[in-house]
């Protein structure tokens, strides 16, 4: 690819970082203090920032709604923009109160469906106040056991719920319908995979799209198949970057799947070289969604948003034309060599070199660790205590 070309691409990529992974959060076992860990959603913003000063592509941070306390959005947008980022998607939590035991839009009783309605307008109303354009939704709905409820009853509700709050964004929005294929529930979810995600965005129009979290697939699923479907129906809206190993595990991008993010990212970037998927591919949000329990924070999310920076990097290298003349002769094993080429290529010079084009650190790891920002943090905000996980 030609240098000028690779570099825009490389400059148009950004990925968003969620709140959530600043401050501390573990496991239901235990929950590991990390020193100068953000206290509030201030401090989550300002460690957010330091991302983007260190990676020069990481403007955005994601909100959890209520884990982020947001008591007036306008000012704390315009917060976000003093540290030079601003607010991304906006995610509501409706599978942290008594009254959704039983499922928030999917419960039966419809006083609870409406109140996990009026989370969702609370939450509306933020993103006008941020000017964020997703609404990022993952539900904890399901049941546990067969017979506990009636599974298209819960999927009617589900429909329901999800229109009403269609007609509430406003036009220039989005919702993203995120599924998740088991957990918190054990017998059934109810959106447990792709299908059930796109056949609810299909039905609820142009707003409303799928989002893939690369957690929430079983063992083996392909999921660069999963993407190539969605982008080719229109309906991939974005992303929740992480590693897993077993499930949910929420590990450092790339760090178990180097060659799985690259395959996603190579049907990325053939979707968005392609007049039939380009404007769904060139819309989609990229988010990371991951939490630290062991590793230091923002070094974790350095690291993340490098990952993804680097198979991206790698995706654009790939010989289009020789992949295609070698699918087009049937060679499998030619084609599949050149994406293996582009894969084995050593993208960090070529990424160094576009940092040190953009003033960013050459190391941004490096530069983070050694820099004043964490000393500074270490020093003010000092090690909270933090929860031993159950019984607590
Ligand atoms: C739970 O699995 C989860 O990790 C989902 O991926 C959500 O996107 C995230 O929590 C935040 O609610
Ligand atoms: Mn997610
Ligand atoms: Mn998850």
């Amino acid at each position: 690819m030609d240098d000028a070309i690779f570099i825009a691409r490389l400059d148009a990529q950004i990925i968003e970082t969620p709140s959530w992974a600043f401050g501390n959060t573990g496991t239901r076992f235990k929950t590991f203090a990390a020193p100068g860990a953000a206290r509030s959603v201030w401090e989550k913003i300002e460690d957010a920032a330091e991302v983007h000063r260190m990676t020069g592509i990481a403007p955005r941070v994601a909100l959890h709604i209520p884990w982020d306390k947001v008591d007036d959005a306008a000012t704390l947008g315009r917060f976000a923009a003093e540290c030079g980022i601003a607010i991304g998607a906006i995610n509501p939590n409706l599978f942290q109160d008594e009254d959704y035991r039983l499922g928030s839009l999917t419960h039966p009783d419809a006083r609870i469906r409406d109140k996990a309605l009026a989370h969702l307008h609370d939450c509306v109303a933020i993103m006008q106040q941020t000017g964020a354009r997703d609404l990022s939704l993952w539900f904890a709905d399901g049941t546990n056991y067969a017979g506990q409820d009636d599974i298209r009853a819960r999927r009617r509700r589900l429909r329901a719920g999800l229109q009403a709050c269609a007609d509430i964004l406003p036009d220039d929005a989005r919702m993203l319908i995120e599924y998740k294929f088991f957990e918190p529930a054990f017998y059934y979810t109810d959106l447990a995979d792709w299908g059930a995600a796109l056949l609810h965005a299909q039905a609820l129009g142009p707003q409303a799209q799928v989002l893939v979290d690369l957690g929430h697939h079983a063992q083996g699923a392909n999921i660069e198949s999963i993407v190539a479907i969605l982008l080719d129906e229109g309906k991939l809206g974005g992303f929740h970057f992480n590693a897993r190993r077993y499930a949910d595990d929420d590990l450092i991008v790339g760090s178990t799947n180097p060659l799985e993010l690259f395959l996603i990212y190579a049907e990325l970037v053939a979707a968005a070289d392609d007049p039939a998927t380009e404007a769904c591919a060139r819309g989609v949000s990229y988010m990371i969604d991951q939490s630290f329990n062991i590793e230091a924070k923002i070094e974790g999310m350095i690291m993340s948003i490098l990952n993804c920076q680097e198979a991206y990097a790698k995706a654009l290298l790939i010989d289009r034309a020789g992949l295609a003349a070698a699918q087009a002769e049937g060679d499998a094993l030619g084609a599949h060599r050149i994406l293996l080429d582009a894969f084995r290529t050593d993208v960090r010079p070529r990424l160094a070199a576009w940092r040190r084009g953009h003033n960013l650190p050459e190391d941004p790891l490096r530069a983070h660790r050694e820099g004043d920002y964490l000393r500074a943090i270490k020093r003010d905000r000092g090690v909270i205590a933090t929860g031993g996980g159950y019984g607590d």
